[in-house]
């Protein structure tokens, strides 16, 4: 479907005057000449002077004074808010609208009860406002939490109605309107109708009790558990409505690594809290807990899921969470994985144990998420891919209708580029979610550029063949594939206690992302980093097209420099940060917490092969896919080692030799990096020093990372192909030795030390 924004702005631009038409048209091809650009802005601002400082606190949601002909187009447009309704969430649509257009106008519009000029903004319900109530809406393609924006005339004069079946739609509508202004698209002309495809669109944090986040690159909890539930900081309503901007409507409050401590009176009161300042932004509350929170907290002997006595246990302490929390969510689990106590313990299936959550939920409108992440269980040491398949695909049909299982985008862990997760569409009487990471665990997490959109648009667009041409991930999870009402998708969140929310300033663009896509899964990836740069930055085509241009290269540039060609687990053990290919499955640790577990590299090449004459994973995926990847004339290069195992003198498509290719994808990741720095120093002239800083001294650091990986991967590499580089490719400057003794011995977010760096280990990088 197009994106309704745009098309709006074609609505708009073919009734406008001719000369201002003209003129838009050659300021916006001139645009597109700069780089192919989804919104481009027709008239620029006037050119950005010494630009006051910001920390990156207010997100997208700056609303900074526009200026040039569109302040006038816009005031003209916002003269006056006529809004009834007095609940919280109509209260909180009312105050954005004030605060966004009071900032970007330099003047509150007009309270008004009637419509008395052109220009009005009219918003709300057709049951809270008489005048949504006498227009002729057809409301019916906003849903419940949708909207629609149109002009209309109302007494004679033109107005702009925001009008939704639900308070939660006007909020919704409220910041899509803002959007408009901030992305400078035209206004006059209005015929927008929108509704999320996706009906849970949730923030998993992986926040732990004692305020660290697990993977967390942007500082501690945002949660303050100690001074909950008395004090609630006014960042959980900032929180709140970055969240509603984007259409986010629940959040994960704890760690799939849960604690025992989160179902206790204590932290419920603490739960209700936040759940009460979330609510008015349509936000409900999910909690992971762990599944043996029978033994741990109910002190029963077990936590067997076919035990009546744990069956009503749970249930009461499902109870109990409602009773304070009456529009709670449901809950999250991680079971048997990764150590975590499961219904495996008790000879029970993952069905027994989600069910049984299940049915203490399904009396109060709950639903479980259950994860697919189990590879710990039942061996398949052969190939740790397979095994999320082989455990939970027996299982289609056994799920309770309130379960959704929630699968990670690809098979082992968001790898810098994974294929997709075989059980998409592999289990049509399931309801399937899907879950992304947006924290960046394995792509450089706080410091690198990297802007997950087009990572995301890849694992959605990807097509599983399941019922035939565009079966994609995306069906799967809108559940338009199989016809599903109860549909889910959750993005692992970054957020923290920095100022910025994220640790970097770029990294806000994927929090961003994720909610977009969320909303409506067809959007383009670099449509997203479009508004997201005019929002966040400015619409000035000078800055806004080299930004998004280095935002849309970002990704393939970390996958070039860290695991190119279907590489994936290179990473440092344990950090995840910096490379580490030549770590070797280790004693006591599972054999694919290794790097050389994936690569497998040999006398006889490089690469896993997961073919019939391998682990034969390519068989999970149906018969269309497994042939076109499991055939090398037809497999896509960048899956080419995630499925093969090639000689290092293989001929690749480009006439190259494997060996040279890869080392091609390295140096030409760093040279990406390199660029993206050298660009990002002429465009200081349009951003605030202290995010023009910040961002360029990141992009320093990921240049010297990039260098990093490609030095130690190559020299790694190069001592078991025995092959010279290519000509033109630089030599490492130091030996394999340096490069395995260098090591960070702690990363932020990581739950313990880099298990392979030793302190006398510890050296200064060069
Ligand atoms: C929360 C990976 C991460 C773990 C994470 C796990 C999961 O293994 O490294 O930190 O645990 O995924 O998704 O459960």
């Amino acid at each position: 479907m197009p994106n309704p924004i745009s098309r709006t702005r074609v609505l708009e631009q073919s009734r406008r005057a001719p000369a201002a038409w003209a003129l838009a048209w050659a300021l916006a091809i001139a645009c597109l000449l700069i780089a192919p650009l989804a919104h481009a802005a027709t008239l620029p601002d006037a050119p950005a002077t010494a630009l006051p400082a910001e920390e990156g606190y207010r997100l997208w949601l700056r609303y900074v004074p526009v200026a040039g002909e569109w302040l006038a187009r816009y005031r003209a447009g916002a003269t006056e808010l006529v809004g009834a309704g007095t609940s919280p969430t109509l209260r909180a649509a009312h105050a954005e609208l004030v605060r966004g257009l009071t900032g970007l106008l330099g003047t509150a519009p007009q309270p008004s009860r009637q419509v008395t000029r052109d220009g009005a903004i009219v918003f709300g319900t057709p049951g809270t406002s008489p005048l949504v109530r006498r227009l002729p809406l057809d409301l019916r393609p906003a849903g419940a939490e949708g909207y629609l924006i149109r002009t209309v005339t109302i007494e004679g004069h033109s107005a702009t109605v925001i009008a939704a079946n639900t308070d939660i739609g006007v909020l919704y509508g409220a910041f899509g309107f803002l959007r408009l202004l901030q992305t400078r698209q035209p206004i006059g002309h209005l015929d927008i109708a929108t509704s999320p495809k996706i009906s849970r669109r949730v923030l998993d944090h992986w926040d732990n009790l004692n305020g660290t986040v697990e993977r967390g690159y942007a500082g501690d909890s945002l949660w303050k558990w100690e001074s909950l539930p008395q004090y609630l900081s006014p960042r959980y309503t900032d929180y709140a409505r970055a969240c509603a901007s984007i259409g986010i409507n629940g959040a994960v409050l704890d760690n799939v690594n849960a604690s025992p401590f989160i179902l206790t009176p204590l932290y419920l009161r603490k739960i209700a809290a936040l759940a009460g300042v979330l609510r008015p932004y349509g936000i409900r509350v999910y909690l992971s807990v762990p599944f043996s929170e029978p033994v741990s907290l109910g002190k029963l002997k077990s936590a067997d899921p076919l035990d009546p006595r744990v069956q009503a246990w749970w249930s009461a302490k499902v109870a109990e969470i409602y009773r304070d929390i009456p529009d709670f969510g449901g809950l999250l689990m991680k079971a048997n994985s990764e150590g975590q106590p499961g219904p495996g313990d008790y000879g029970r299936t993952q069905a027994q144990g989600a069910n049984l959550l299940a049915r203490a939920l399904a009396p109060h409108g709950g639903i479980v998420m259950w994860r697919a992440f189990v590879y710990t269980t039942g061996g398949h040491s052969e190939d740790r891919a397979r095994q999320a398949y082989d455990t939970f695909k027996p299982l289609d049909g056994k799920f309770a209708d309130n379960v959704l299982v929630q699968v990670k985008n690809g098979p082992i862990d968001f790898q810098p580029r994974e294929p997709f997760h075989p059980l998409f569409g592999a289990m049509p009487h399931t309801h399937l979610m899907l879950e992304l990471q947006i924290t960046k665990e394995y792509l450089g997490q706080r410091t690198s550029m990297v802007y997950l959109g087009p990572l995301f648009e890849e694992a959605l667009r990807a097509d599983t063949w399941a019922r035939g041409a565009g079966s994609t991930v995306a069906r799967v999870t809108d559940g338009s594939l199989y016809g599903e009402r109860l549909t889910a998708i959750a993005g692992v969140a970054n957020t923290g206690s920095e100022r910025n929310w994220t640790g970097s300033i770029f990294n806000q663009a994927n929090w961003y992302a994720f909610g977009r896509l969320a909303w409506n899964p067809d959007l383009a990836a670099r449509e997203i980093a479009t508004e997201w740069v005019a929002m966040t930055f400015t619409s000035d085509p000078r800055f806004l097209a080299p930004v998004v241009k280095l935002m849309m290269g970002s990704r393939e540039a970390a996958v070039d420099y860290m695991t190119p060609l279907g590489l994936a687990g290179q990473m440092a053990a344990g950090t995840h940060f910096g490379p580490g290919p030549w770590v070797a499955p280790a004693r006591g640790t599972p054999p694919d917490w290794s790097s050389t577990y994936y690569s497998r590299p040999g006398a006889s090449g490089i690469g896993f092969d997961r073919t019939a004459t391998g682990s034969d994973a390519i068989a999970q995926y149906s018969p269309h896919v497994a042939a076109q990847w499991g055939n090398l004339a037809t497999c896509p290069d960048d899956l080419l080692l995630w499925f093969h195992h090639l000689p290092w003198d293989y001929r690749m498509r480009s006439g190259r030799t494997l060996w040279d290719s890869l080392v091609r994808h390295y140096d030409r990741g760093v040279e990406w990096v390199k660029q993206a720095r050298a660009t990002w120093g002429t465009l200081a002239p349009y951003v605030d020093a202290q995010r023009y800083r910040l961002t360029a001294d990141y992009l320093a650091i990921e240049e010297q990372d990039a260098q990093w990986w490609r030095d130690a991967s190559i020299a790694y590499f190069q001592s078991i192909s025995h092959l010279p580089l290519p000509a033109g490719s630089a030599p490492p400057p130091d030996t394999l030795a340096h490069y395995e003794a260098f090591c960070i011995p702690y990363v932020e977010g990581s739950p313990g030390p880099n298990p392979a760096c030793p302190p006398a280990d510890v050296t200064v990088p060069r």
